[in-house]
């Protein structure tokens, strides 16, 4: 133990990565004891940084209690997945494992990632080295590093989207910890570390404050919703070229109800780069954050509060410094859409993609929909496809010259063609219940049941192909981003939600409280004036987010720290 380091002044999670031997703790010793589902309490916190993250069956909660036994543990594994794509033969890797070691389903992720559920402890193992033997792997898909990086979605769009796509695979290799124990510990391999080199060189022993997030737009579309990123890179196209990037930093989305001290965030534009240095960029900010952010407390320890705190002149003028050059003054862009572009597009190359929406990013069978079936039939198929997941937890079946032969299978199975509404299409839902241990309410389970409500009075007015983003979470951490949607809801209680609106479809807007703690029945009648009034009174092309502002339903919400909840 260091004497010199006062942990009483840290919160307690510092000293927990301090003394883990680079993130070994005690999880060996944790995984071989029989006596119980879980790990010990300190080793749930580091094998975040392995992937992982212990959790128990909430709705089996209680009447396990009553019966004296503990929480049914299981556990979440995320994989990293840069940029979000993955082969046919990961992806095939991936449903297999779901079947054999999780809850038989997929979760495709609002940061582009796999997420298994319900793994139980001897399965974690096994799990990890099926995982591995497809060249995937869960090292830092959570913890205190830099978590999946992000990208706009089709590297084959453009040499243009292609360098992008190659770009987040380098900032995810670039920062990803170089520890070795993730090897050890679940791969069963000792990496022989040269004994000069240091074992962390960017993160050290404490590694950063808290998460860190970085994701890579090309405009016009928004799909990765940069501004929620805690560092995020604008693609500016000149002459058809990649010149640069702008950097925007400090965006976020977590909060806490009853804590104004915590908020969503919007990053700031602070200027621009060459290709060539954004590496260099997002090392140094790294660092800043590293050296600077909030050690004490966890709810106030993100980039945004560094920068809210110190101020955004004096971050700029500390990244020039270490930098040893001025970003350049941000160069003009222009959003349109931060939503998924569905249906069939045909490449450069001739090739094609289908973009096809997955409701809540699950992929399963049920009695009405054999999606699960569908896609692995597809990966099965279809060598020359790739399986790309978007930040909007949907999937593009792309780059594949045999069109024909994946719309046959979707059709038999009935995935595509879809008719959806644009709400539905439009519509996130984080986890939340069953397994997420800090969820309030329902969102996964329970939005395409609102949405249904919903299209109800839409189909009304005759505004079911309307697009409106609508995004439910189960608590204000805001996991499917929820503060940057034109119809916000976040749950409270078990079927209580506070409903924000305002948030535009550019991702380029904070939404503001409207109404608190309402249940079905008073949401439904909360919104239905409001559509009523927007079939009405809406300008020619105004989105339901800018009309809710017009007609002053709520006033915008300009900068996070005015956010209330
Ligand atoms: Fe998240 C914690 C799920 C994207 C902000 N998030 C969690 C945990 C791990 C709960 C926990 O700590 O015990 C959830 C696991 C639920 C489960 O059973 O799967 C969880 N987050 C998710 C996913 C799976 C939601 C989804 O439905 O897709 C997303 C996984 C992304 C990935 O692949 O890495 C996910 N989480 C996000 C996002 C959106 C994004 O990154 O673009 C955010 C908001 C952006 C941000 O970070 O500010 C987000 N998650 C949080 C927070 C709040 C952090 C904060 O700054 O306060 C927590 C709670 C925490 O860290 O303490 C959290
Ligand atoms: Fe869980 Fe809250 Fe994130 Fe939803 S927003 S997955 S309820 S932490």
């Amino acid at each position: 133990m260091n004497h010199q380091i006062d942990w009483s002044k840290l919160s307690q999670l510092e000293k927990i990565k301090y003394d883990s031997n680079y993130l070994r703790g005690t999880l060996t010793e944790s995984l071989a004891d029989p006596v119980t589902g879980a790990i010990a309490e300190s080793d749930t916190q580091l094998s975040k940084f392995h992937g992982i993250y212990q959790q128990f069956d909430r709705d089996t909660e209680k009447d396990r209690k009553r019966r004296k036994l503990e929480p049914a543990f299981s556990f979440l594994i995320r994989v990293r997945l840069p940029g979000g794509i993955a082969t046919p033969q990961q992806w095939l890797q991936m449903d297999g494992l779901s079947d054999r070691y999780a809850n038989g389903t997929l979760k495709l992720t609002t940061r582009q990632a796999f997420q298994l559920h319900g793994v139980i402890k001897r399965n974690l193992k096994p799990t990890l080295q099926g995982i591995n033997e497809v060249l995937l792997d869960t090292i830092a898909a959570c913890g205190d590093v830099n978590r999946n990086v992000m990208s706009h979605a089709n590297p084959a769009e453009s040499p243009l989207h292609a360098s992008v796509y190659q770009l987040a695979g380098e900032l995810s290799r670039h920062l990803t910890p170089q520890s070795t124990a993730y090897h050890e510990i679940w791969l069963d391999k000792q990496l022989l570390a040269s004994s000069k080199k240091e074992i962390e060189p960017i993160y050290g022993r404490t590694y950063l404050p808290r998460k860190f997030k970085i994701g890579i737009a090309i405009p016009p579309y928004n799909d990765i919703d940069v501004f929620s990123q805690d560092l995020g890179f604008i693609a500016i196209e000149e002459k058809g070229k990649l010149a640069g990037f702008n950097v925007t930093a400090g965006g976020g989305m977590g909060s806490t109800f009853g804590n104004p001290q915590t908020y969503p965030r919007l990053g700031d534009v602070i200027g621009f780069c060459q290709p060539d240095q954004v590496l260099k960029v997002a090392e140094t900010i790294v660092l800043i954050q590293k050296e600077n952010g909030n050690r004490q407390d966890r709810k106030r320890a993100r980039l945004k509060y560094t920068i809210d705190d110190r101020g955004i002149e004096w971050f700029k003028d500390e990244l020039n410094t270490r930098l040893g050059f001025a970003l350049e003054a941000p160069r003009p862009y222009r959003f349109t859409r931060n939503g998924d572009r569905y249906g069939w597009k045909q490449g450069i190359d001739g090739k094609w993609s289908l973009n096809l929406f997955v409701e809540g990013g699950r992929v399963k069978d049920t009695p009405s929909l054999l999606l699960k079936t569908a896609l692995r039939k597809v990966a099965e198929n279809i060598d020359d496809a790739q399986f790309i997941l978007t930040g909007n937890q949907n999937l593009i079946i792309a780059n594949t010259s045999q069109k024909e032969k994946v719309a046959r299978i979707l059709k038999k199975y009935g995935v595509w063609p879809a008719t959806l509404s644009g709400l539905r299409q439009n519509s996130i839902a984080c986890v939340a219940l069953n397994t997420c241990g800090l969820a309030f309410a329902e969102a996964e389970r329970y939005l395409p049941t609102l949405i249904g409500k919903i299209e109800t009075i839409l189909q009304e007015y005759d505004l079911l192909k309307e697009e409106i983003v609508i995004r439910m979470t189960g608590c204000p951490n805001g996991c499917g981003r929820p503060y940057l949607a034109e119809i916000g809801l976040i749950g409270k209680s078990i079927g209580h939600y506070n409903l924000y609106l305002g948030g535009n479809k550019q991702g380029t807007r904070l939404n503001t409280l409207y109404r608190e703690t309402l249940t079905e029945k008073e949401i439904i009648e909360t919104l239905r004036p409001l559509i009523a009034d927007y079939a009405q009174n809406r300008n020619s092309h105004e989105s339901f987010g800018d009309f809710v502002i017009r007609k002053k339903y709520v006033s915008e919400t300009v900068q996070g720290k005015d956010f209330r909840h």
